[in-house]
């Protein structure tokens, strides 16, 4: 056994010598003994060292001494002396969200340098998952979700896990980080722009910076939205960035005519479209000054 405490006995060698007298007398010469045991020096860690292979010597006391070699091989059995260990004692797992409830998500494992059962590791959650959430099995480590999971509602749990070799455990904090899936459409409501531009021989009121962004709204937070004019704005009176939807007027539009223009805008997430309506309404007017 790997414990056992130090100088304890491992094996007795024995050797016999059919000469008669000193010739006859056998000692053993291994570590200097003569009494043909095998003792331990040091603690014994199977972990490490599992076989030892040693070579002793039975020599007479005869002239001249004679000797014979003999092997023998220390196997160290093992103890269950080491806990089970996590890669870390912090790691983060990633789970989809809408993973079908009782599907596998993810594998939780730890390892034990031991040897058959004393290596047999049993796994549970120990914290966090109050109201149950999560499933963990107990010999394999496999972890399901026990409810729809919704990156929109909570995108992160933390538990804790712990895995036992009886009466040794060991425990680590598991981040499980939800990825969000494109599950909702873009949210885009109607809306208008009113503005009022006034031409003087000296100045105008025209705006001619970013007067603002579609307004539109996507829950899925790693949508990278597009946006673009299905119909209405053939003559380009309003320009579009495609991409952060910030919504700026042509020049073109700087005048006193009264103009009424019905767009159409389309939002479009990776996998998912909305559709819109602007109204773009300018009051013109000759300027007071
Ligand atoms: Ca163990
Ligand atoms: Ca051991
Ligand atoms: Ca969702
Ligand atoms: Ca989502």
């Amino acid at each position: 056994m790997e414990d056992v405490p130090l100088y304890t006995s491992v094996v007795q060698v024995s050797a016999t010598d059919r000469d008669s007298g000193l010739n006859g007398r056998v000692f053993y010469t291994f570590l200097g003994g003569d009494d043909g045991i095998i003792r331990t020096l040091r603690r014994l860690d199977r972990e490490n060292v599992p076989v030892y292979t040693l070579q002793a010597y039975a020599v007479d006391k005869g002239h001249p001494a004679l000797r014979t070699a003999i092997n023998i091989q220390v196997t160290i059995l093992d103890v269950n002396d080491n806990p089970p260990v996590f890669e870390k004692d912090e790691f983060d797992i990633f789970v989809e969200e809408n993973s079908p409830i009782g599907v596998v998500v993810a594998h939780v494992s730890a390892t034990d340098p031991d040897e058959g059962s004393n290596a047999q590791i049993m796994y549970q959650i120990v914290e966090g998952n109050i109201p149950e959430v999560f499933q963990l099995d107990i010999f394999s480590g496999e972890l399901t979700a026990l409810i729809d999971l919704d990156y929109e509602i909570r995108n992160e749990y933390i538990i804790v896990v712990q895995a036992t070799s009886a009466p040794l455990v060991s425990r680590a904090t598991v981040h499980i980080k939800l990825v969000d899936k494109n599950d909702n459409i873009p949210v885009l409501k109607n809306f208008q722009i009113i503005f009022n531009n006034y031409v003087t021989d000296k100045s105008s009121s025209f705006p001619t910076g970013v007067i603002g962004r579609i307004p539109a709204y996507d829950p899925d937070v790693s949508d990278q939205l597009l946006y673009k004019f299905d119909t209405g704005n053939e003559l380009n009176l309003v320009l579009l960035n495609h991409t952060t939807g910030e919504i700026q007027l042509s020049q073109a539009l700087d005048n006193n005519r009264p103009l009424e223009a019905s767009m159409r805008i389309s939002v479009t997430a990776p996998l998912q479209d909305t559709h819109t309506r602007l109204m773009v309404e300018r009051e013109g007017g000759v300027g007071e000054g």
